[in-house]
């Protein structure tokens, strides 16, 4: 695997998650598999999670790992070509990328949405970049419209807790007081048009996503009907993706929260979020803290995912 971007590079789901599911069973079975090979983790922005299940899994593989913060102790960096660079920013990202390249054998990268400009945002401006220029196989940890790692780990964890063939999983949208990208959402998407659910988005008007990762999936504007019958509810906060506005909030209303009455509208259904969640913004305490709340087993599988495109990725050198 050269690149890890979205759910197509991991050719068929069924033989992906079941790969995830031998690995987790026996997580340091292949740590000869990194022996003296590098991995770099380039984070523009935070993490809690990314970060240390992406360690983890390298670690697990026997390989030595570096993070770089960008924006803590590393340069400023310029991403325009063709700018005079007289401003605060030392470096241009098309020595960086190289450098970062030279020293390491694989690179994950975490670059979010800017909402500044929509265009260089879903044509991922940063992360191609380094799939141009690093010379590296290249794995996001959450770019401007995906969020793979999650969306696997998601998936793994619906395959490991389903209790029908097919269940319903239900994305609702919910508020949080910040702008906040569809990567997430928009990976979720694309795993569950894959996967064999019966798959439900709901939204308020104006929170539509790219119909690139919404496929045919049924859109209900109506959040009580979408959760009836519900197996899993997969909550998330996102921002506008129509123009005029794009990475707007339009809403913050709170009857999207979900809440313990929400949740009675399944079918016991679990709850599920990538995290970190604002509580009883986006869930009430009740819901995250019910027996239903797959939130941690969802974190820790984040290990997993990793593992498993870090392993394919070593496989492949
Ligand atoms: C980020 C987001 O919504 O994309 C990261 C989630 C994994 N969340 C926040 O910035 C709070
Ligand atoms: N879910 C997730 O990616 O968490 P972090 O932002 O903490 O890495």
């Amino acid at each position: 695997m050269r690149t890890y971007t979205n759910v197509k590079d991991l050719g068929g789901l069924k033989a992906a998650v079941k790969e995830a599911l031998e690995i987790k069973k026996n997580r340091f079975a292949y740590k000869h598999l990194g022996e003296n090979k590098t991995l770099l983790m380039v984070f523009f922005n935070s993490s809690l999670r990314t970060r240390l299940s992406t360690q983890k899994a390298g670690m697990n593989l026997g390989m030595n790992t570096m993070v770089l913060d960008i924006n803590q102790g590393a340069w400023k960096l310029e991403t325009e070509r063709g700018v005079i660079m007289d401003g605060d920013k030392s470096e241009h990202i098309l020595e960086a990328i190289p450098v970062m390249g030279s020293y390491c054998d694989i690179i994950g990268v975490r670059a979010f949405a800017q909402f500044e400009n929509k265009e260089d945002d879903y044509n991922e401006k940063i992360l191609n970049q380094f799939i141009q220029y690093s010379g590296r196989p290249v794995f996001s940890m959450e770019a401007a419209t995906g969020h793979p790692l999650q969306a696997f780990a998601d998936l793994i964890t619906i395959e490991e807790y389903k209790k029908k063939a097919r269940p319903k999983v239900v994305l609702t949208w919910a508020p949080h007081p910040k702008a906040l990208p569809q990567a997430v959402p928009n990976s979720f998407a694309d795993f569950m048009n894959e996967a064999d659910v019966d798959f439900v988005i709901t939204h308020p008007k104006g929170y539509e996503l790219d119909p690139k990762f919404v496929r045919g999936t049924k859109v209900e504007y109506d959040q009580n009907k979408a959760l009836e019958a519900a197996d899993f509810v997969y909550a998330k906060n996102w921002a506008a993706y129509e123009e005029p506005n794009y990475g707007k909030i339009l809403s913050k209303d709170r009857s999207w929260t979900v809440t313990t009455e929400k949740m009675g509208l399944t079918d016991t259904a679990y709850f599920m979020h990538c995290l970190p969640v604002r509580r009883n913004m986006i869930v009430s305490d009740d819901v995250i803290e019910s027996p239903q709340s797959l939130v941690i087993p969802e974190a820790a599988n984040r290990e997993i995912s990793a593992q498993t495109v870090l392993k394919r990725m070593l496989e492949s050198l």
